[in-house]
Parts: C-alpha cells; structure tokens; sequence
C-alpha cells in the first residue's frame, strides 16, 4: 500500500486527495481501498462548462500547429509516467502489467498522430461549375468536447479523444468512470503537466476532470455548450445518450457493445489462429469492448483447433496481474462475475456444452477478488444468449459448412465493432472483407478482433453506435466544417443556370 502512495504521489497525486473523498475506489484484486477521491459537486457543473466555453473561444485562435505542440508535450510526460499509470491501471482495473502500460503506448501513439494532425487539418478545394468562383472548404474548431469513458479503458480512450480534441481547437471535461477514476486521473494530471510547461498560451480550463457518478455525465450530456460528447461504455448507456445529445442536435462519438467474432477456415493457419483465441477471448479477463466473443470454425477443422485451444487454455496462469507470467486477472467486480455464471447458465439451457473454465478459483487466497477460469461453450446454434454481449471471458463455438454461412453468422448479431477470418485462401478473405461479407467496423485478416492500432478509425455498427474515434480521419467529428463559395469575377451567376431576372 505504502508503495502504491508513491506511485501515486510521482503522478501527481497530493495525499488529501486520494484519502478525504467521499468516492471509494477498490482494487479487483483483492477489494483493497486505493483511494478515497473527492467528487465534483454536481451543482458546479455548470461552472465547469462556463470555463470550458471562455477557455473555448482562446483555444481556437492558438495555430494548429502550436496547439500541436501541447500534445507532443502530453506525449512525452505520458512516455515519463507510463510506468506508473500502468500500475494504477493494473491495480485499479487488474490488467496484466504488459496490459497496464500497452494502455499508456496507446496514449504516447495518439499523441505523435496528432502532433502530425496539427499540420494536416485541411478540406479540399473544389471546381466550381460557375466562371470565375472557386469553392473550398475549412476545418474550424468545435467547442468543447465531453469525454466520458468505461472502466476497462480507463487511459488510453481518454487519451484518444482528448490529443485529437486538443489539436482541433476544442477544450475538453473529462468524466472517468467511478470505478476506475484513479487511472484517468493520472492521464490527466500528465496532461496537466505538459499545460505548465506549453505556459500561458493555454487558457484556464483548457482541459477539466470532474469525479463521481453518473449525474456528473447527465450535466454534460444535456448541455447544449457541449457540442461533441463523446461516450464509451454499454449499449444500454448509448441508448440513454444519444437520444438526449440528439435532441440538442449535439454530436456525438459512440463507443458501445461488441460481440467479436473470428471465422476459422479449413485454410487457416490453425497456430496463428489459436494464439489470436487466445489474446483475444482470454486478454484483459474477456473485459475489452474488442474481446474475441466467439469462434465460427469450419466443422472440418474444428476438432483440430479446439484441441489446441483447450491446450493453450489449460497452460494459462491465472493470479495476481501484477505477478509477471500471469495472463488472466480478475474481473473487475462481482457483479461481472454473476453476469459472466448467469450467461453460462443460459448458454447451457439453450443447448450449449460447457467444455472447460467458468469457475471461480483462488478464493481463498483472494476472497474480494473474482477471478474466473476463462470459459468456452459449444453452442449447437447462434442462440439468444451468444447474440448478448458478456463483459466476462466466454468464448462461444459455433461450427459451419460453407463460407457465407459463416458471414451470416458473424453479421446476425446486434453488434457491429470488429470481426476477424483466418485463411490463406484469398477468396474467402477477399469475401470477408468486401461488401458482401463482415458487417463490422473492423474486419481483420489473420489477425485477431482486439488490440488495435490507433492509426486506424476505430468504431463500429449497429448497437455499437455507428462512430469512429482515433486514426485515419476520426478527427474531423471534433471539427466543424464550413465550405465558402468564392467568387472573384465581376459577374453573379447563379448556380444550375438559374436567370433571376
Ligand atoms: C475498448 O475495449 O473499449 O483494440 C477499446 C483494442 C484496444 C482498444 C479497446 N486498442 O482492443
């Protein structure tokens, strides 16, 4: 414990602030007290949001280019610190230590990709079908932008949104998630250490954190300042913010559900693809919005391959995530537990066979702490339950016999983040990943459905929400656009031959 204070404290952390709170936070590991943090008053959000729109109409004059600078900054006291935000991390959230700080390189990525952006926020020049005009269109800072994140992400996601959102101009309020609050605070407060030393070229409350429950969400969600908000979590919680930021005409990212599927073909590399089961459905305890959710294997190779996974399962060490050479941690509350015991229940009625995992284990040792066997059921039909998405790792297995059955498979879900084929068959691959085939946002080849990079647009369909954050051009949603006809001849034509008297 006393090592976690300094670990605290080299964040940032001053002592009365992780231990007067009113908001407990626990460790999955053992249900040890982290930390006791002060909430945001809700009756002061309005205050928060007044100074991020004064903060607002400063930032947007700084040049791209400088506000790059700001990030590169952030970049490098990530880099700083990635140490210790990947042990809160692994304490707070129970991800393996290699997890933890792959979190903090995620947020170190975002901010060298946007440090590039702050060069590159261009619209196109466009022919004008009128003589002498000319059309173009301009990328113009937003306002500010609500970004409010999920457990299992809790720095990395904040760090997407947050370096894009920076360099577009708009400041940002950041609302973490109250169970793991500690991780996004530490991201913050780097962010705040690279604000003192870019100086007084960023206004006061450029960038705010507000700590507590889900009335702090609300506040932020309802504003009609709050231009962009950008929300991770359930697609039951999607369902509340996008009808309520829609009804301002507000914008917004949504990150929600996936049920991530990987299609195993008879030309499957079936070593490849039992390391990517592997990464993907046991990774992070199953807990990645990206987890592998279930495997559509090809009935001639299915024996084969769930032979080796059941091997691989039965080698992996369970246990404390800060321990180096264990792979599942805990999850992060006993709340998933019960989901994960009542999803495997069901699964069972409707037909399934449990072929390994699903208990608990090292309840003795760890008796706040639900670690689980990570669980795989062989599903006659893609039943109710595998069409649910359970935070937990549960692997379903469904089998198929000709390509586009397996497609329809994959897309008969309400789900649409990511999807992945394992083949060297270049028919079925290219079938995959055209337009007749994975309805997902992502459609990987001979990779698995998690672990992305930031360079790409990350998001996907249906029940996830439909938005992209991250690489490619993700930016422009933190951006408003204006395109400006020119006219620099003596004359006014009207478009499509209009004579006006
Ligand atoms: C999430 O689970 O919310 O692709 C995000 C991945 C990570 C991000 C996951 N880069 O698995």
């Amino acid at each position: 414990m006393t090592q976690f204070k300094s670990v605290l404290e080299r964040c940032g952390f001053k002592t009365a602030e992780f231990t007067e709170g009113s908001l407990t936070v626990r460790s999955p590991i053992d249900g040890s007290i982290l930390a006791q943090l002060q909430e945001t008053p809700v009756d002061s959000m309005q205050a928060v949001i007044n100074r991020s729109h004064a903060a607002f109409l400063t930032w947007r004059m700084v040049p791209a280019p400088v506000r790059g600078e700001l990030v590169r900054l952030w970049g490098e006291e990530l880099r700083a610190a990635k140490q210790d935000i990947g042990h809160i991390v692994s304490m707070e959230v129970g991800k393996i230590v290699e997890e933890g700080l792959g979190e903090v390189q995620e947020g170190v990525d975002i901010c060298e990709f946007a440090l590039g952006l702050s060069r590159q926020l261009h619209g196109k020049t466009i022919a004008s079908e009128r003589p002498g005009h000319r059309i173009m269109e301009q990328f113009h800072p937003l306002g500010p932008v609500a970004v409010i994140t999920a457990f299992n992400f809790p720095s990395a996601v904040f760090a997407w949104n947050a370096a894009l959102a920076l360099v577009c101009g708009d400041p940002v309020i950041f609302k973490p998630s109250e169970k793991a609050p500690l991780s996004g605070l530490a991201t913050f407060k780097a962010l705040e250490r690279a604000i003192a030393k870019f100086g007084d070229r960023a206004p006061e409350g450029l960038a705010q954190i507000v700590v507590g429950l889900t009335p702090l969400a609300e506040a932020l969600v309802e504003s009609p300042k709050i231009p962009l908000v950008s929300a991770t979590g359930s697609t039951r919680m999607g369902r509340i913010v996008g009808p309520k930021v829609a009804s301002r005409f507000g914008k917004r990212i949504l990150e929600l559900g996936g049920n991530n599927a990987m299609i195993v073909t008879p030309a499957a590399d079936l070593d490849m693809a039992v390391r990517a089961v592997l990464f993907g459905a046991v990774g992070t305890a199953g807990q990645r919005c990206t987890s592998l959710r279930r495997v559509i294997v090809h009935r001639s190779v299915k024996d084969a391959l769930l032979e080796r996974v059941q091997k691989a399962y039965g080698n992996l060490r369970i246990g404390n995530p800060l321990t180096p050479g264990n792979l599942v941690g805990p999850l992060i509350d006993e709340g998933a537990f019960t989901a994960m015991q009542k999803s495997l229940e069901t699964a069972q009625a409707e037909g399934g066979k449990l072929l390994r995992g699903g208990k608990r284990v090292l309840e003795k040792e760890y008796p706040k702490g639900f670690f689980v066997e990570p669980a795989i059921v062989d599903m006659p039909s893609q039943t109710a339950i595998v069409k649910h998405e359970t935070f937990a790792p549960l692997l379903y297995v469904l089998t198929y016999d000709d390509l586009e059955e397996a497609i329809e498979l994959n897309n008969d879900v309400p789900q649409g983040l990511s999807s992945c084929i394992f083949s060297t068959n270049m028919q079925e691959v290219e079938l995959f990943i055209s337009q007749a085939g994975s309805d997902c946002g992502m459609a990987n080849v001979n990779i698995g459905p998690n672990g992305a990079e930031i360079g790409g647009a990350f998001g996907g369909e249906k029940e996830t929400g439909g938005d992209r954050e991250s690489g490619s051009d993700a930016w422009k949603q933190y951006m408003r656009r204006t395109t400006n006809t020119i006219n620099f001849s003596k004359e006014l034509p009207l478009a499509q031959g209009i004579n006006f008297g």
